[in-house]
This record gives structure tokens, sequence and C-alpha cells, in this order.
């Protein structure tokens, strides 16, 4: 949004732009100045109605990055493979028709089986791609769909999915009100918050102690966020499912239920009586790392807490009970009354968001499964950890072929190396990314999107998992230099036609139109906001011009809070977005419950078969009371200065202290010999890294942490900062052979490796 009109002629004139920034889930607003094409200064937007000029130190490198001499502005195609590989920059015209040229005939001869989509991270924080990645899904109508969700939030989507009915009715923690924050595996001091949009998390959090709240921290490492808590509970890695259901045990147990339960909404409470009785807190002190009379504190805490909030991620998600442990986060919030209250986990509508009716047909996965090792569909994705077995291993259905889509995969899945020399393997590979990295210098073609100051934004994900309902749009801060670049949207429209046989040079604008009528079909058919009307009718009355934006504007007025294109004149506009620069506040989160519920009873489900169905792998884990002899535990790590995988070619970012260390305890480096900042060697099953170590009684005896995101030493890869910092990749250890097997995703934490002295 530009507030202070210049004329364009005047160089040394300043404009400013306020746009949501997209690295993370914050959703911080930013305020970017900027002269002619120049970034002057980007800092946060005080009078952004969530983030209020809350922002981390990468908020302002979308400089940085837009400056880069390493990203790529043009297609570039590899002739040559490994160290004899050489790139040329082609023109889009010329990039499509290679792309044709090598997987039309693949798929003609193969099936489109044969052809796999890895979509990665920042698709979720990407306008162009929240609208569009459905469109190539469908053009390629393959079964072979990866995402980063497997190494990431799928427990979750599981878990709502059987309770709630859509595994995209995932409740957040009211933190605004709450009394009472149970967090176990995240560490938003680091992380800025997942599944939990929060500008100014930490504030959040602080302001819960201010107000007489308590906050409890369970995570094996002392984080910062532990710090900053009211308590730190250590635990076992990968044992927050035994502990959470241990909560459920003493909840029965001391009558702890609440009494305000309405039996028409909730199914299934007798079933998860009988369920965990073999999980009482004696049974997993052992397990867990707890003693039973602190299990049994949180617990009468919780439920007496005028209202609490449990809320698990990343340690909780990527562990191997991820599905249990998420199910059983929300069932000690149910059971103590907490789910659909103020100051509980609440489910946000956001103003892309319909409201439902209590009712629909449920969520299911193993809809399909995969070729090789059986893995069950799930969201129609196959888990990220089999995506090698599908490659290495022939037969119908191979997959020869991958298209990447902001994804690193040879960085981000477990056991990395297998994976990245799959990669070198494939057929054709053609990678959407803005740099030639450890996972885009096996692509055949690179197709450059502009960068996030070259985009518009709009938050479709996060909108959906925040704190409060609220809706910010940004324009574009520069313009896409139309002899370079071409939107991203158009990247992945023309691929799209490509994929379905109309040709490299077919006019995008026809997946523009097939997307913009799914939105209007749904309004315009019987029951619909704008029944009786035409999709021709709507589009006369839109504002939006096209693309992404039209997209856009027609799920807002068909939205929950949208105007229905004339049904509901108070409604909101694309034009009130425009209209409110600095965010749109729809207000604190409203109870939702029966109306977002989609399972067949039109209940929240408790007590879900499949789950109840997975807890005898749980009791057999209580057996195995540490890691086998000797071995030690991952434990993973986020740094505020990082991001993934991907942002680690920012200088300002990478600088100073060296933040790749292997984190162990001082017992545990006495005991094997391991001195500060001396090396070590860490070997798992898969693989073997070697690292520095750094000793601190932050992490718990047994544990081994090392940092999320590194490995930047692969050669031919063009990231020069990076590279200077390239730390290790933890994923060279972590095992694809282990899954939880509910949901497919990846285990990330609670590997076993050994560590010895290096050199
Ligand atoms: N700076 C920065 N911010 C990021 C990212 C980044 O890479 N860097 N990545 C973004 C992404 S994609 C995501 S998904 C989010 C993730 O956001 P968070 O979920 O907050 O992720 P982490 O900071 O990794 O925190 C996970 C915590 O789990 C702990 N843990 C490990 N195993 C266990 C266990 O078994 N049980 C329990 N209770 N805890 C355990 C770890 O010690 C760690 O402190 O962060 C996002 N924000
Ligand atoms: N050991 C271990 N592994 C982990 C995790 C962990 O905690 N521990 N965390 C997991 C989690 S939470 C996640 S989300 C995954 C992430 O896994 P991935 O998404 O596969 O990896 P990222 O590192 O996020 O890589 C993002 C890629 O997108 C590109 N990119 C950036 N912006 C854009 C854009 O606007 N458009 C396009 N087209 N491309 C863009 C970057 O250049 C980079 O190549 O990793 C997981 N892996
Ligand atoms: S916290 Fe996340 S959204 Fe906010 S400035 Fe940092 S990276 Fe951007
Ligand atoms: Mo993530």
């Amino acid at each position: 949004m530009t507030d202070t009109a210049t004329g364009p002629a005047d160089a040394a004139e300043t404009t400013t732009h306020f746009r949501t920034c997209p690295l993370c889930e914050a959703t911080c607003g930013l305020e970017i100045t900027t002269r002619g094409d120049e970034v002057v200064r980007i800092r946060g937007d005080r009078d952004d109605v969530f983030s209020r000029g809350f922002i981390c130190p990468k908020g302002s490198t979308l400089k940085q990055l837009h400056t880069d001499p390493d990203r790529l502005r043009r297609p570039m195609v590899r002739t040559g493979e490994g160290a004899d590989a050489t790139w040329a920059e082609v023109g889009w015209d010329e990039a499509f028709a290679e792309i044709e040229r090598r997987l039309l005939p693949l798929i003609e001869e193969h099936g489109r089986d044969a052809v796999a989509l890895y979509l990665g991270n920042p698709t979720v924080h990407n306008l162009g791609a929240g609208i569009y990645a459905r469109a190539l899904i469908t053009a390629l109508a393959s079964r072979n769909l990866y995402s980063a969700s497997t190494v990431d939030q799928m427990p979750r989507h599981v878990s709502c999915g059987a309770m709630y009915g859509s595994p995209d009715a995932i409740p957040v923690p009211d933190l605004d009100r709450t009394s009472h924050l149970l967090m176990l595996g995240a560490n938003p001091y680091e992380s800025n918050g997942s599944l939990c949009t929060a500008p100014d998390f930490p504030g959040r959090l602080e302001a819960i102690r201010a107000r007489g709240g308590k906050v409890v921290v369970v995570d094996p490492r002392l984080t910062k966020t532990a710090k900053h808590a009211d308590e730190h509970v250590p635990i076992r890695p990968g044992a927050d499912g035994h502990l959470l259901l241990a909560m459920v045990h003493v909840l029965f147990a001391e009558d702890l239920i609440s009494a305000e339960l309405d039996p028409t909404v909730y199914a299934g409470i007798d079933a998860v009586r009988d369920a965990v009785e073999p999980f009482s807190p004696e049974a997993v002190a052992e397990h867990t790392g707890i003693d039973a009379d602190t299990i049994r504190r949180l617990t009468r805490e919780v439920a007496a807490a005028e209202s609490a909030a449990v809320y698990g991620r990343i340690g909780t998600n990527t562990v191997a009970f991820g599905t249990v442990a998420s199910w059983a986060s929300d069932l000690v919030t149910a059971l103590t009354g907490n789910l659909d209250r103020p100051g509980g986990m609440m489910f946000p509508l956001a103003l892309t968001g319909a409201k439902g009716s209590g009712k629909g047909r449920g969520f299911a996965t193993g809809r399909s499964t995969s070729r090789v090792k059986g893995h069950p569909e799930v969201r129609s994705e196959y888990p990220i950890a089999t995506l090698a077995d599908e490659i290495e291993t022939e037969g119908d259905g191979q997959v020869r072929a991958l298209i990447t889509f902001a994804g690193n995969p040879a960085r981000s899945a477990p056991n990395s190396e297998r994976l990245e020399a799959a990669l070198a393997s494939l057929e054709c590979m053609v990678s959407i990314d803005p740099y030639l990295n450890e996972t885009t210098r096996h692509a055949h073609v690179i197709l450059p999107p502009p960068d996030a100051l070259e985009k518009s934004h709009y938050d479709l994900a996060f909108t959906t998992l925040a704190v409060r309902n609220v809706a910010n749009y940004s324009p574009s801060v520069f313009p896409v230099d139309p002899a370079e670049q071409i939107p991203e949207h158009t990247i992945l429209a023309r691929l799209a036609l490509v994929l379905s046989g109309m040709g490299a040079t077919a006019d995008p604008t026809i997946i523009d139109g097939l997307v913009l009528d799914r939105v209007l079909g749904r309004a315009t058919k019987p029951g619909g906001v704008a029944e009786g009307k035409s999709t021709t009718d709507l589009v006369a009355l839109m504002a939006a011009e096209d693309g992404p934006e039209r997209v856009l504007e027609a799920m807002i007025r068909t939205g929950a809070y949208g105007d229905g294109f004339g049904a509901n004149h108070d409604g909101v506009t694309f034009q009130t977005l425009l209209d409110h620069p600095h965010g749109l506040d729809l207000g604190a989160l409203e109870p939702r419950l029966p109306e977002v519920l989609k399972t067949p009873s039109g209940q929240v489900e408790l007590a879900p078969e499949g789950f109840l169905a997975d807890l005898p792998r749980l009791v057999a884990a209580m057996a195995e009371v540490a890691a086998p002899n000797g071995h030690l535990t991952l434990i993973g790590r986020r740094h505020v200065r990082s991001n993934n995988s991907w942002m680690h070619n920012v200088e300002v970012l990478v600088k100073g202290k060296d933040r790749c260390t292997l984190q162990v305890h001082p017992d545990d480096a006495a005991r094997l010999g391991l001195v500060d900042g001396g090396d070590a060697e860490v070997t798992s099953r898969v693989g073997k890294v070697v690292a520095p170590v750094g000793v601190t009684d932050e992490i718990p005896a047994g544990g081994v942490s090392p940092p999320r995101g590194g490995g930047h030493d692969a050669p031919a890869a063009r990231m020069a900062v990076a590279a200077r910092h390239a730390g290790v990749n933890a994923n060279v250890l972590t095992d694809d052979g282990q899954l939880d097997p509910l949901s497919g995703n990846a285990v990330l934490n609670g590997v076993p490796v050994t560590i010895t002295p290096a050199g």
C-alpha cells in the first residue's frame, strides 16, 4: 500500500508500503520504505492490527533476499551430470518447451504416476500457490503426491480429521485470554509459533503470566521458551503421547472430567476411559522421565484453571506416536471443558472460510496405499520418507520424474543422503525455486519465481490458524520485470497446461478461468450465496482484475463474512481489504461447536477406532526405558535467525558465532571424551555426520541436539554465503524407515545415535 504518493520520476522521494511478512507463520506486518527500485528500510508496522510493530530478525531480510546475487531470475536448463553439469539461462517459452519435451514422452510411456510432485513449506506462505497448486495437481493426475506436511504437522491433520471430521479444523490456543497454557514440543521464542499464528508469540506468553496465568513448557531441552515459563518439565524425546494419555487417565481417576460436557456433542467418553487404563502415571513415569506426582499435579492444574489450553507442536508431532499425542492433547483440552471456549483451544473462522452445517462425510485415510511400502494415503499424499523407495524400486508405477515446488527435500527429509542419490537418478526433474540449492541442482529445469517483494500476499492458510480472526492483503511492492520473470501463479498455470497436453505456449488465463469458475460455481449453485446469478454476473461485480486476486475476491465475498455479491450489504469485499492496509480485525475467536464439525455423527469423536488400535504400540514402547545400549537420542532445535534450510544465504542472519553445534550434556561429554568446540562424529542407522560439540546442561543427559537446516556444502549448488556457513544436516541421521503409521509422518526426534570424538 502506497501512502505517500510520489512522482515516480523523483528518485529522491520515498514510498511506504505495508506488507505481511511471508517467511513464517507469525504473519507480522512490515512497513517497507522504497526509493525507486531500492528498499530503503524494513521495520515492523506499528499500526498492524495483529502484530503491532513486532518483527523478528528475519523480517527485514526481505531486502537481502530481493538483492541476493545468487537468487535466480531466469529459467535455467542443465546439461551434463554431477560435477560436469553446466547450467544455461533460457527464456520462459524455451523452458516450458524443454519440460514438455522431457515429460510428455515419459508420461506417454510410463503413465502419470511416473511423475511425482513435492510441495515444500513456502507453498503455504504463497497466495499464488495457495490458489494454483490445485490446478497443477489436477493436471498432473498422479497418485505420487508428497509434501513437507509429512515431516511436520500431518499427525495434527489426522487427529483433527478423525475428531472433528475435517483435517483443517485445527483448534488453536486462545493465547490472549487463557489463564493456563500447557505447551509441549514448541519453542516459539525461536520459531515464532506454528499451527498457532500469533505475531509476538513471546509477548503474548509474557502477558499470560502478567495477568496471573501460568505457562508450563514440556520439552527435553531447557529452551528459551522454557526459561521464560513458570515451569519447565523435561520429557524423554518421543514420550508426549504417554504423558498426555496418563493425564487423561488422571482426569478419569480423580473425577476431573468437566461436568459441562454435552453428551450430544461429545461421543466416546466411556471408550476413552477404558482405553487409557494402561497409562497410569506410575506406568508411564519411567518412559516419560516424569514422576507420577508431577503428572498428577500437571493434570490437576489444567482441570482447575479458569481456562486452559494444551498446545503441542513439532516435538509432539515429529515422533513415533505423533498422531496419538496430538489426539491425546485435544482429549485433555476437551475433557476439562476447554475445547471451544474462550481461553481454551478454539477454532478460528477465516475471512475466506465458511460456516459449516455441523455434519459431514468425515475424514478417512488409506484410500490407496503406496506402491513399495504400502503406506496409507493421507490427504491424497504419501509420506515423503518413502519417496526414495518409489524412485529406487523398479516396476510398474516407478517414479521416474519429479516436480518440486518450494521444497528442499534433499535437506529436509529423513535419510536425506539416500533421497538425494535417488533425485540424482531421475530421468527428469523440474524445480520451481529461486535458488540453485541441494535439491534443485538435480533438476533439469529450474523455474525461478519472483521474490516476496514482487508478489502480492494474502495468508490463506494462516488466517485459519490465527489466535484472532484477522485478514491482511498486501499488493506487491515492486512489479515483476517482464523482461526476466513471470508471476508465480503463471508458472504453475503454464506447467499445468504442459502436463494436461495443451502445450508449452497455451494461454495461462485458461487456468485462471477454471480456478475462478470452481469458486463461483459453488456460489451460484442452488443454495449458494449467489444462487440465481451467473458467474458472468459475478465477474462483472468484481474489483480484482485477474489472477489469484480475483479468486481471493470470490472466496472473500462468498465466505463467512462476505457481502455475498450484494446479498449482505454490510459484508466484506475485496475493497474492504484494500481500504485496510494495516489489516482487518474481525475480532476474538468465537465458539464454533457444533457448526465446525464435519463428522458423520455431528459429534466430536473422542475415541476414533484407529487411534485406539494404535495404543498397544505405546504400551509396548513403555517396556523400553531408554535408548538401546548406550545410544543417545536426537532432539531437534531451531534458531530464530534461521528458516528451515533455505535462508542461510543471507549474511546478516548467518554471521557471528557458529550456531551449528551438536549440543550434548556435560555428563555425556565427560563419559564419551567429548570437549566443547572439538569435533564429534555422530552415527545413526542410516548415516554419519561430523560437527563441533557444544557442551551445555540445557540438553538432558542422553540427548544430542543438532540444529535444523544445515548441510550447504553440496558441490554445484549456487549459494555462496550458505556454503561458507555450511553446517551439518541432521537429516543425514534421521531414519526414513521410521514413521508414525497413522499419519505417515517422519520421526525426526528421538532417533537413536552414537557419538564419538572425531579427529
Ligand atoms: N527461526 C525459525 N523459525 C521457524 C522455522 C525455522 O526453521 N527457524 N521453521 C518454521 C516451521 S516450518 C515450523 S513447522 C515451526 C516449528 O515451530 P516449533 O514447533 O516451535 O519448533 P521448534 O522450535 O523446532 O521446537 C520444537 C521443540 O520440541 C522439542 N522436542 C523435541 N523432541 C521432543 C519430544 O519428544 N517432546 C517434546 N515435548 N518436545 C520435544 C525440541 O527440543 C524443540 O524445543 O517453526 C517455524 N518457524
Ligand atoms: N531433522 C529435521 N528435519 C526437518 C524439520 C526438523 O525440525 N528437523 N522440520 C521439518 C519441517 S517443520 C518442515 S516445514 C520441512 C520443510 O521442508 P522443505 O519445504 O522441503 O524445505 P525448506 O527448507 O523449507 O525449503 C524451501 C525451499 O523453497 C524455496 N523457496 C523459498 N521461497 C519460495 C517461493 O516463494 N517460491 C518458491 N517456488 N520457492 C521458494 C527455497 O529456496 C527452498 O528451496 O522440513 C522438515 N524437516
Ligand atoms: S516472526 Fe515470522 S512473520 Fe514475523 S518478521 Fe519474523 S519471519 Fe516474518
Ligand atoms: Mo514446518
